[in-house]
């Protein structure tokens, strides 16, 4: 469908364009890898297409994205750290010195350094890897915070207002536009059920019991990059949706994808847990990196798994309710695939919430 040829061609990559493929799973981008010829040498560099669907501002998001890459730089080679260029995404400027470059449909397109002998997961493996990839994550906050200058912009509105998302969700079932309804009432009915734990942290947050900070956003497994070697969690990426939120929508996020030893879109949801050795997993890493938190932020840690896993069920659920037009789906019930592993995980979750706190009076 485009041109990726040409649209790398916008890029100052001083090589020869070889090959062009999609590449990874993630619900939002396109996400391309680049094969060049780098004066004899083949290597690879991500190319990827800014969802101006889901972000209607691409422009700001990439001067956020410029501007947490280049901080993140800054720290690692402050501290001298051998291999700086692995650990945070290095945008490759356009030939106009931009950030990203515009296509004849205007398009925003972003170049990255391939971070190579490392890799994404889309499914957990190891408590070992929840370690990591909790470390990673909560770095990734400390060094958001320390940013300098303006607050980031924020890219999507009241991202993670699951108070909002809520009405919208209510609101999708009201107008029933391709009168799905009626087949998935008893979802509906589920989450309807759940309204009151929707506004315990939009309310906390505005009444001032809960600190705003700059959150990632979007702490899902495959948003992070793991070394193929050590198995060190290096590089977070991902970072359109980098703005101010709060640390429970980051912890809740790796909950949601890294304690189930089922894929989101499982169809047999009898597979679908919260194993807690890999919650206490994620405690460990998380509570020795973000070491910032406030009594009520570390009280409400296990709540944000169910948080998260709630307000992802219901966003799927609202798109399948309106004909499948913001997550990327790969067949026609998908999204309600993906509803269900949720309502699966948050009812595990539930099962489980005394123990998981005292797994976090324990840290
Ligand atoms: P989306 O917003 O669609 O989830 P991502 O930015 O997460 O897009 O990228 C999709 C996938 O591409 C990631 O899960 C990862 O596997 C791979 N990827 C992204 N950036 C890089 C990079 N700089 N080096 C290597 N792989 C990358
Ligand atoms: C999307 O882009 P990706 O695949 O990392 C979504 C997240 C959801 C996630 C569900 C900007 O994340 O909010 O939690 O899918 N990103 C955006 O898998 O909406
Ligand atoms: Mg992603």
């Amino acid at each position: 469908m485009f041109d990726i040829k040409k649209i790398a061609r916008l890029f100052d990559l001083r090589a020869d364009y070889v090959c062009g493929a999609p590449y990874g799973s993630g619900h939002i981008n396109d996400t391309y890898r680049l094969d060049v010829d780098q004066a004899g040498l083949r290597v690879h560099y991500i190319l990827q297409r800014v969802n101006s669907n889901v972000f209607k501002q691409p422009i700001p998001l990439m001067e956020n994205v410029r501007r947490v890459t280049t901080e993140a730089l800054r720290v690692l080679q402050e501290e001298d750290c051998k291999e700086a260029y692995r650990r945070t995404l290095t945008l490759i400027p356009a030939k106009d010195g931009k950030p990203y470059a515009q296509d004849e449909e205007e398009n925003v397109w972003r170049m990255y350094t391939y971070i190579d002998r490392a890799r994404t997961y889309d499914m957990i493996e190891s408590p070992a890897q929840c370690v990591e990839v909790a470390r990673a994550f909560g770095n990734f906050q400390k060094l958001a915070a320390n940013l300098p200058g303006e607050p980031l912009f924020e890219t999507i509105p009241d991202f993670h207002n699951t108070t909002k998302r809520f009405e919208t969700f209510r609101a999708a079932v009201t107008a029933d536009p391709i009168g799905r309804v009626k087949t998935v009432q008893k979802e509906i009915d589920w989450f309807m059920a759940r309204e009151a734990d929707c506004h315990i942290v939009v309310n906390d947050l505005a009444g001032g019991k809960l600190p705003l900070r700059v959150t990632h956003n979007d702490t899902k497994l495959n948003n992070v990059m793991l070394d193929d070697v050590t198995g060190e969690g290096i590089c977070v990426i991902d970072l359109d949706t980098t703005m101010p939120g709060s640390s429970l929508y980051d912890f809740g996020d790796m909950i949601r994808t890294s304690t189930s030893p089922a894929a989101e879109d499982e169809k047999d949801t009898s597979k679908v847990t919260m194993r807690m050795e890999y919650f206490e997993a994620l405690a460990k890493g998380y509570c020795e990196a973000a070491t910032f938190l406030t009594p009520r932020e570390k009280e409400l840690l296990p709540f944000s798994g169910k948080l998260l896993t709630m307000e992802c069920g219901m966003r799927f659920l609202t798109d399948y309710l309106v004909g499948d037009t913001y997550f990327k789906i790969h067949r026609p019930e998908h999204n309600l695939d993906r509803t269900r592993t949720q309502i699966a995980l948050v009812e595990s979750i539930e099962n489980q919430m005394d123990a998981m706190m005292e797994v976090i009076a324990r840290c």
